[in-house]
């Protein structure tokens, strides 16, 4: 237990089970005093993050529904948030979505709407929730993203998703001078491979995996929980010299020729 966000009101946006990184993030701003506000998007989200909150003993200021595809419930969602907050301090976003047929396969054969579906709610969706937060940051804060090396490198299959999150990383720098005037933070941690909901089932996870325990500066997998600490670390005053930063929580895999 540590103090580094007490009293803090932050938002937690994208637990869908125990094993997403929003989760291992949950844990860690938990650990530092944070008042949790959480949003999901499918019911079935929200039961297993009730029943995990339940399990760890930790009480939810509020868990709201948000689709980021839908400008309206993201309106609504921080609406309810502000109303019952008054401030928010913080916020992570740590929502993405591309078609699994998108994932694999020439890059080239990305069909728009596809594309625009990836950059819709992996991308868009982060200066959509900065618009409505900023509203209620009256007293400055922080917001961290999630990203991936995909961004910067070619990833097999990582595909219409290494665009998203150019987009995003590029977004980030963009948000972070627009909402700095207001003592606003924008930061991106960029994590190594995690098995969660969404890496399951898509085609050369288990190589990507394999790779950081050969080849990374530290020869060990990246988990949840070290994610969770990077962007404990971010939100807080810890870090209050840092904005437009993406940092990268891959065991330094990114630094390897
Ligand atoms: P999870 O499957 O656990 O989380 C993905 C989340 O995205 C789910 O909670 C899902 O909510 C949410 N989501 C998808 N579409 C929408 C939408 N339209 N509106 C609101 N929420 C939505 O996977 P991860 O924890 O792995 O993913 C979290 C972030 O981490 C993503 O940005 C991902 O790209 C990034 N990342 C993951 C890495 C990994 O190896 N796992 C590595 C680097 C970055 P619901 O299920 O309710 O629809
Ligand atoms: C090179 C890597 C291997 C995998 C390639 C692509 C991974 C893309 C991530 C993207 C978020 C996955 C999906 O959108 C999956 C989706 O099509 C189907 N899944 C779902 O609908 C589940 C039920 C819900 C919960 O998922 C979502 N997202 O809502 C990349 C690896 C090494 C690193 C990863 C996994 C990066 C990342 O960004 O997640």
């Amino acid at each position: 237990m540590n103090a580094l966000l007490k009293d803090k009101n932050i938002v937690v946006m994208g637990v869908a089970n125990n094993r997403s990184i929003a989760w291992g993030i949950t844990k860690s701003l938990h650990d530092a005093g944070a008042n949790l506000i959480f949003t999901y998007r499918q019911e079935r989200s929200k039961q297993k993050l009730e029943k995990l909150l339940d399990k760890n003993q930790i009480d939810a200021k509020l868990v709201v529904a948000c689709d980021v595809e839908d400008d309206d419930s993201i309106k609504q969602a921080f609406q309810e948030i502000g109303d019952d907050a008054g401030t928010i301090h913080g916020l992570v976003h740590s929502v993405a979505f591309a078609n699994t047929d998108e994932l694999k396969g020439d890059y080239a054969d990305t069909s728009r709407d596809g594309y625009l579906l990836a950059q819709n709610i992996s991308s868009y969706s982060l200066v959509a929730v900065t618009r409505e937060a900023r509203k209620y940051m009256s007293e400055g804060g922080g917001i961290v993203t999630q990203t991936y090396l995909g961004s910067e490198r070619v990833v097999p299959n990582y595909n219409v998703m290494g665009v998203a999150k150019a987009a995003l990383e590029a977004s980030v720098r963009y948000l972070a001078e627009d909402v700095g005037k207001d003592g606003i933070r924008v930061n991106a941690v960029s994590a190594g491979p995690i098995r969660t909901l969404s890496a399951k089932g898509v085609s050369g996870f288990n190589e990507k995996m394999s790779v950081i325990e050969e080849k990374a500066p530290l020869r060990r997998q990246v988990d949840q929980d070290q994610v969770g600490d990077a962007t404990l670390f971010l939100l807080s005053d810890l870090a209050r010299g840092v904005t437009g930063e993406v940092l990268h929580v891959d065991s330094g895999f990114h630094i390897v020729a």
